[in-house]
C-alpha cells in the first residue's frame, strides 16, 4: 500500500461527518478511470508518472485490453484539506452501455458522484442516463469537464471560443438536470394537488380552489445547477494532469491583484471584463466586444503553457514560465522529446486535478451522516408498499439511518449491492506476507524435527516387520490427498460482496440476519420480540442468519482485511456466497426491510446458447454458470425447455466478456456458443391494404386462389371451426365445454402502454390474488394513483365501437400474467371480478360470480401468448376475446375440480412472479402442470377417458387462441436497437452505407455545435446488429463508435406467409418470391434452431439452382 497506513484509513473511518462516498459516472470514454487514476496517485498508491496510462481501478485483463472499464471497483482514499482529513471511497464506474447495471450497483452505495464530461463530445447519452440514475437514487452530482486538451490541441480553438463552448456544455448539462427537476416538481405537485382534493371531500366543504402555478416558482432549485462560480465544477484534463475550480484563481489573483477573492469568484465566470484603467471588473464584456475575466486570467495562462509547450517547444519561455509559477522541474522532463511529458510533469504541479477535485469533492458533496429523510424512506418501502404501512419496528429504524450511529445500541444495517469474484490468492488471507523473525525461527525448528522423523522412520522400515511399512505409505497417500484438496481450493473463486453500512458497526464474526430482496419485514412480528441472528428461530422465507466471516477494505486490486467496520462505509464482505445471490440486506434487527430493488437501465437481450466443448464437463459447466450468474448483476442464466443453457447479456461486448469469464474463471473449460438467439415477437395486424408491390388489394385478378383455398381447407382439423370474421370456435375432446375466441390487434400505443406499466399490472395481480385468498394488499396511494391514470390511459386509446367497455373486461394480461397482451370477457352475461379491484375502494357491492374454471381459461391464454403458432415466440400486441364459453357439466365435477384449483393456483402465481428470471422459461407450463395435475388428483373417480377436464379446458383455450391467431394477417415483430453514432463529414458515407447494409434506419442527423462532428440518431434490428460496431469501427478507422441501446419492437412489414397472388407480384417475385421474404427468413431461422417443422419448397426446375447458389 502507498503512504497512506492501514491504521489510518481505519483511524479515518469511524469519523464519520470526515466520509465521502462518491463514484465516477460518465458517457463511455469521458476520462473515467483516467481521472481516478490521477486521485489514486495523490495518495501515493500509484506514480504520478503513471497516473493516466495505468488506468490502475481498470484491474482485468480484457478492460486493459480494450480500453474499456467492464466492472466497478473502489478505492479508499486520505485527503487533507483546510486541516481536516477526510476518508474518500471513490467507485470507478464503466461508462458502456452494456455494463450500466455496474453504475446502478455503484450509485446505491455512494452519497455523492463525480460526474465527467467530455469537452469535445459534449452531453452524451450516457451522461443523460447517469445523470438520472443519480437523480433516481437522490444523490449529488458534481461536474468535471474533461479533456479540455483537446480543445486547444485537436479542435485548435482560441481561448475565447473554448469559453463559448465551455459555456454550452455546462448549458446542455444543466439542462439534463432542469428536466429531471421539473418532471419531479410537477409530479409532488400533482400527489398534494390529489391529497387536498381528498381532504377537501372529506371535510365536505364544497369550495374549490384552483390553483395554476405548477409549483415550479415556489421551489428553490438553484442549487441543483452546475455552475462554476458555485464550485461545483472542475475543469481538467485528467491524461494532462491539472485541473481546477475558479475557487483556485480567485485565490490565486486576489493576492496578486489585491481584489478581493470574494469579488472574483462571483466574477470570474460570467459576462465580465476587466477594465484596466479604471480598475474595476465591470459586467457586459460580450457586448462591449470585451475579453471576459474567464479568458483573461484563467483560459489564456493555459494557453499560452500549451503554446509554449507543446506547440512552439519555446525552451525559454517555458523556464521563464516555470519559474514566475515557483515550480520545479526535473531536467530529465525538460529534455524529454515528448512535449506532453513536460507538459504533464509542470501542469500536475502548477494545478493538480487531484487537489481541485477532492476539495470540490469535500466541499460541495454530502458525508454519510446527512442522508436525507426523503432517501431513507425511498430505500425502505419496497415496490408498491406505502411507507407507513410498513410496521413499526420497521418504521422505527428509519431514526437509525438517519442518525447513521456507530454505537453499540445502534442496528446493523448493511446493503450488498453485488457479489464480485476474487482470486483466492488475491485474498489478505492467502497473500504472502514477508516473516517475522519468530516465524523464521518456529519454521526451522518444524522442519528440524520432520527431518529427525523422517529418520527415525526410515531406520524404522529397515529392521523387519511388515505392519511398520504400512505406516509412511498410508501418510504418503493422505499427504498427497490433501495437497489435491489444497489445489483445488486454491483454484476456487471466492465471492465478496460489494456492500455499504447504513448504521451501526459491522464486526467479523457477528451475527447477523441475511434478508433477500423479496423478504418481507412483517414476518418478523412472528419472531420472538428482541431476538437476535444468534438465536434458534424458526426459519422464515428469504431470511438467514449467518456469521460475518471477513470484512475487506477495498482498495482497487487490492484487499485488506479489516476487522469491523463502522457506519458510513463502502466495505466487502467476504464468505458470503452460500446466502447472497446477487444484492441483499444486512442486519441485526429481523424487521429491517430489503432495500428497493436497483433501477437498471438495461434490458439484457442478447441470448446465446452454451454447452461444453467436451460433453462430459457439462457439471462444470453448469457450476460455473452458475458462479457467473452471481458474479455479474446483469447477466441471467437459465435453461431452457429444450435443455440448452442459455446465457442472456446486455450486449455484444457484455456476452464477450461473460463468455471469457466463463472459460476463463468459472468453469475453465473449453466451451462453444452458439450464434445469438435473436428474440421476436409474434402478433397480427389489421388486413393490409396494399399488396406487396403497392398496388390496392381487391382491384386485381387472382391468379393464385385455387392454391389459396387448397391450403386454408387444410389449416384446421376437425372440430374447429372458424367463421369469416376470424371468430374460432372449439370443443373439449369430452364435448363438455366450447369456447370462442376472436384474435383482434391492439393498436400500437396500447401496446406500448402495458409494455411500460407492468410493474403495476404485477401489483394489480397480485392485489387480486390477495383478494382471491380473502386478505387486502395495502398499496401505496401515489401507485394507486398511477393504475388510475394507466387505466385512463387505456381507455382513451381503446376507442371506437369495437372496443366499448373493453377496459373495465379486461380478464387477463399475458403472457406471465403482466405482459402485452390482453384477454378480454366478451361472454353475455358472464360478471368477473375486475383486473381493477384496487381501485374500487369499498367492495362491490354486487359481488361477481365467478364461474367454475375461470382460471383454466385464463391459463389456456397465457400459454397461448407465451408461445405463438409462427415459431413459438411470445406474442405482443394482440387481444383475444372471449365471446362464448359454455358449459355442458355434471354439477359435482365441476364444483370439486374448480375448488381444489382455488386453492392450489395462488400460491404458485406468487412464486412465478417473483422467481427469478433463470426460471421464466418453464413458469407458464409449470403452472399450468401443476394445475392440470391438482385437477387430476380432485377428479379422482370421476376423470373421464381424456383427463383431467380443467387440462382439456386449458388446452382447448389455448388451442384457440393459436387459431384464432391464424386467423388474422399474421406479422413478426423484431427487437430494435437506437444507437447514435458520433462521425466526422469525412466518414458520413461510410457510416450510411453500413446501416443501410444492416437495414438500419436513420431517425436524424445533426452537427454538433462548434465541433466539425454529425450525431446521427438511428434505429437498427437486433438481428442486424452482431458486428456492427466492430465493422462501423473499421470502416471508418476508429473514428465513429456507435453504442447500441434496446428500444423498442417492430412489426416486420413484410408478411412471412406471403405467397404472391396477383399477376403484378408474380412478374416482381416470380412464382416462388422466396428470394425478398424477410420476415419469413427470419422465421424459418428460429423455427430451424428451435427443431420445429420448416416448411421448404423444393427445387423444382434445374435453372432455379442458380439463383440458389447465388444466394448462398
Ligand atoms: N486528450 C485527452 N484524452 C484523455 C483525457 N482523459 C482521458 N483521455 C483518454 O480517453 C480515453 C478513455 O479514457 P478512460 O479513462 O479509459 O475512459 P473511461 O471513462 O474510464 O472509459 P470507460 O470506463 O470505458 O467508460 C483514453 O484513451 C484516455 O487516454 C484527457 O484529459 N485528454
Ligand atoms: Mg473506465
Amino acid at each position: 500500500m502507498g503512504h497512506t497506513s492501514l491504521e489510518k484509513i481505519i483511524a479515518l473511518q469511524k469519523k464519520t461527518p470526515h466520509i465521502r462516498n462518491l463514484c465516477i459516472l460518465a458517457h463511455v470514454d469521458h476520462g473515467k478511470t483516467t481521472l481516478a487514476d490521477c486521485l489514486v496517485a495523490s495518495n501515493g498508491i500509484i506514480s504520478s508518472r503513471l497516473a493516466g496510462k495505468l488506468r490502475y481501478l481498470d484491474s482485468r485483463e480484457d478492460e486493459q485490453i480494450r480500453g474499456i472499464t467492464m466492472k466497478s471497483s473502489a478505492i479508499s482514499l486520505h485527503y487533507t484539506t483546510g486541516g481536516n482529513e477526510y476518508l474518500i471511497n471513490l467507485i470507478d464506474s464503466p461508462g458502456h452501455v452494456d455494463f450500466s447495471s455496474e453504475v446502478s450497483t455503484a450509485v446505491r452505495l455512494c452519497d455523492g458522484a463525480i460526474v465527467v464530461v467530455d469537452a469535445v463530445e459534449g452531453v452524451c447519452p450516457q451522461t443523460q442516463v447517469v445523470l438520472r440514475q443519480a437523480w433516481l437514487e437522490n444523490i449529488r452530482p458534481v461536474l468535471v469537464i474533461n479533456k479540455i486538451d483537446r480543445l486547444i490541441v485537436e479542435l485548435k480553438l482560441t481561448s475565447q471560443e473554448a469559453y463559448t463552448h465551455l459555456q454550452k456544455i455546462l448549458e446542455q448539462v444543466n439542462a439534463v438536470t432542469g428536466s429531471l427537476f421539473t418532471s419531479k416538481v410537477l409530479e409532488e405537485r400533482a400527489e398534494k394537488d390529489a391529497e387536498a382534493q381528498s381532504s377537501c371531500t372529506e371535510n365536505g366543504s364544497g369550495d374549490q380552489v384552483y390553483d395554476w402555478s405548477a409549483g415550479l416558482e415556489e421551489t428553490d432549485d438553484s442549487d441543483l445547477y452546475f455552475s462554476p462560480d458555485r464550485g461545483n465544477v472542475v475543469f481538467a484534463s485528467a491524461i494532462d494532469g491539472w485541473g481546477f475550480s475558479i475557487h483556485q484563481f480567485a485565490e490565486m489573483y486576489s493576492q496578486k491583484m489585491g481584489i478581493r477573492s470574494s469579488v472574483l469568484l462571483k466574477t470570474l465566470w460570467g459576462d465580465f471584463y476587466l477594465n484596466a484603467k479604471a480598475k474595476k471588473i465591470m459586467k457586459g464584456a460580450q457586448s462591449k466586444g470585451k475579453k471576459p475575466l474567464f479568458v483573461q486570467l484563467v483560459l489564456d495562462n493555459i494557453w499560452s503553457m500549451y503554446d509554449a509547450v507543446v506547440t512552439r517547444r519555446d525552451k525559454e519561455k517555458v523556464e521563464k514560465m516555470v519559474t514566475s509559477l515557483g515550480l520545479k522541474v526535473m531536467s530529465r522532463d525538460l529534455r524529454h522529446s515528448d512535449p506532453k511529458v513536460l507538459l504533464s510533469a509542470i501542469c500536475s504541479q502548477w494545478l493538480p486535478v487531484s487537489q481541485a477535485v477532492l476539495s470540490m469533492v469535500c466541499e460541495k458533496l454530502p458525508s454519510p451522516a446527512e442522508i436525507s429523510a426523503e432517501r431513507v424512506e425511498k430505500l425502505m418501502s419496497v415496490g408498491a408498499r406505502r411507507f407507513d404501512s410498513l410496521p413499526e419496528q420497521t418504521q422505527e429504524l428509519k431514526k437509525a439511518f438517519l442518525d447513521c450511529s456507530a454505537d453499540e445500541t445502534a442496528p446493523v444495517i448493511v446493503f450488498v449491492s453485488k457479489m464480485f469474484a476474487v482470486d483466492s490468492k488475491a485474498l489478505p488471507q492467502n497473500k504472502q506476507r514477508p516473516l517475522t523473525q519468530e516465524e523464521i525461527a518456529q519454521r526451522r525448528e518444524q522442519a528440524r524435527q520432520r527431518h529427525a522423523e523422517r529418520q527415525a522412520a526410515n531406520q524404522s522400515a529397515e529392521s523387519p516387520g511388515a505392519g511398520c511399512i504400512a505406516t509412511p505409505i498410508n501418510r504418503c497417500i493422505t499427504e498427497a490427498l490433501s495437497v489435491k484438496t489444497a489445489v483445488e481450493e486454491d483454484n476456487k473463486e471466492h465471492f465478496v460482496a460489494f456492500a455499504r453500512v447504513y448504521s451501526g458497526v459491522l464486526r467479523k464474526g457477528q451475527k447477523v440476519f441475511v434478508l433477500g430482496p423479496k423478504y418481507d419485514p412483517s414476518l418478523a412480528l412472528r419472531l420472538p420480540e428482541g431476538c437476535s441472528a444468534a438465536d434458534v428461530l424458526p426459519s422464515v422465507p428469504h431470511m438467514a442468519c449467518c456469521t460475518v466471516d471477513s470484512l475487506y477494505l477495498l482498495m482497487g486490486r487490492e484487499l485488506e482485511e479489516l476487522d469491523e467496520v463502522p457506519t458510513g462505509n463502502v466495505l466487502g464482505i467476504g464468505g458470503m456466497e452460500e446466502f447472497i445471490l446477487k444484492s441483499a440486506t444486512i442486519s441485526t434487527s429481523p424487521s429491517c426491510p430489503p432495500f428497493t430493488p436497483l433501477n437498471f437501465e438495461a434490458t439484457p437481450i442478447v441470448r446465446v446458447a452454451v454447452e461444453p466443448k467436451h460433453p462430459s464437463e457439462m457439471p462444470k459447466l453448469v457450476r460455473g454458470m452458475r458462479l457467473l450468474n452471481q458474479a455479474d448483476p446483469c447477466a441471467e442464466v437459465l435453461i431452457q425447455e429444450t435443455g440448452e443453457h442459455v446465457l442472456v447479456t446486455a450486449g455484444e461486448v457484455h456476452l464477450q466478456r461473460c463468455l471469457d469469464d466463463l472459460r476463463e474463471r468459472f468453469a475453465k473449460i473449453e466451451i462453444s456458443a452458439s450464434k445469438p438467439i435473436i428474440p421476436f415477437r409474434e402478433t397480427v395486424i389489421r388486413p393490409p391494404k396494399v399488396d406487396m408491390v403497392n398496388e390496392d388489394m381487391g382491384k386485381q385478378q387472382k391468379v393464385a386462389v385455387i392454391h389459396q383455398v387448397k391450403e386454408e381447407q387444410t389449416k384446421y382439423p376437425e372440430g374447429v371451426q372458424v367463421d369469416s370474421t376470424g371468430l374460432v370456435t372449439l370443443t373439449t375432446p369430452n364435448k363438455m365445454a366450447t369456447v370462442g375466441v376472436r384474435a383482434i390487434p391492439l393498436p400500437e400505443e396500447v401496446t406500448r402502454l402495458l409494455e411500460d406499466n407492468v410493474e403495476l399490472i404485477r401489483t394489480m395481480e397480485q392485489f387480486s390474488l390477495f383478494a382471491w385468498e380473502d386478505k387486502t394488499l395495502d398499496i401505496n396511494q401515489k401507485i394507486l394513483e398511477n393504475i388510475q391514470e394507466f387505466k385512463v390511459k387505456l381507455e382513451s386509446n381503446l376507442q371506437g365501437r369495437k372496443w366499448r367497455g373493453a377496459v373495465e373486461r379486461i380478464w387477463a394480461f399475458g403472457p406471465r400474467r403482466c405482459g402485452p397482451n390482453i384477454l378480454l370477457n366478451s361472454v353475455e352475461g358472464y360478471r368477473r371480478p375486475s383486473v381493477w379491484q384496487c381501485l374500487e375502494r369499498e367492495k362491490e357491492t354486487e359481488k361477481a360470480e365467478i364461474r367454475d374454471f375461470d382460471n383454466s381459461i385464463a391459463s389456456g391464454f397465457q400459454l397461448a401468448t407465451l408461445s405463438g403458432p409462427m415459431c413459438e415466440e411470445p406474442l405482443m400486441g394482440v387481444c383475444f376475446s372471449v365471446e362464448t364459453w359454455d358449459m355442458k357439466l355434471s354439477a359435482p365435477l365441476a364444483q370439486q375440480d374448480s375448488i381444489d384449483e382455488d386453492s392450489q393456483t395462488a400460491e404458485p402465481n406468487i412464486d412465478n412472479q417473483n422467481e427469478s428470471s433463470d426460471t421464466h422459461e418453464t413458469n407458464a407450463s409449470s403452472a399450468s402442470s401443476n394445475r392440470s395435475r391438482s385437477g387430476a388428483e380432485a377428479a379422482g373417480s370421476s376423470v373421464d377417458c381424456y383427463g383431467p377436464f380443467s387440462g382439456q379446458l386449458i388446452a382447448a383455450m389455448k388451442e384457440a387462441c393459436r387459431y384464432a391467431f391464424q386467423a388474422k394477417p399474421q406479422r413478426l415483430m423484431a427487437a430494435m436497437y437506437t444507437c447514435e453514432i458520433m462521425a466526422t463529414a469525412e466518414v458520413l458515407g461510410r457510416v450510411y452505407a453500413v446501416l443501410s447494409k444492416r437495414e438500419g434506419r436513420v431517425l436524424q442527423e445533426e452537427m454538433k455545435e462548434g465541433t466539425d462532428m454529425f450525431i446521427i440518431k438511428a434505429v437498427l434490428p437486433v438481428a442486424e446488429s452482431f458486428g456492427f460496431a466492430d465493422e462501423i469501427r473499421k470502416r471508418t478507422s476508429g473514428l465513429a463508435s456507435p453504442q447500441l441501446v434496446f428500444s423498442h419492437w417492430e412489426v416486420i412489414s413484410s408478411d412471412p406467409f406471403w405467397v404472391p397472388t396477383t399477376e403484378e407480384e408474380y412478374l416482381h417475385f416470380g412464382e416462388k418470391a422466396d428470394s425478398s421474404n424477410q420476415a419469413l427468413k427470419y422465421m424459418n431461422a428460429v423455427r430451424r434452431r428451435k427443431g420445429l417443422y420448416v416448411e421448404e419448397k423444393i427445387v423444382e426446375h434445374a435453372e432455379k439452382q442458380r439463383t440458389l447458389s447465388k444466394n448462398k
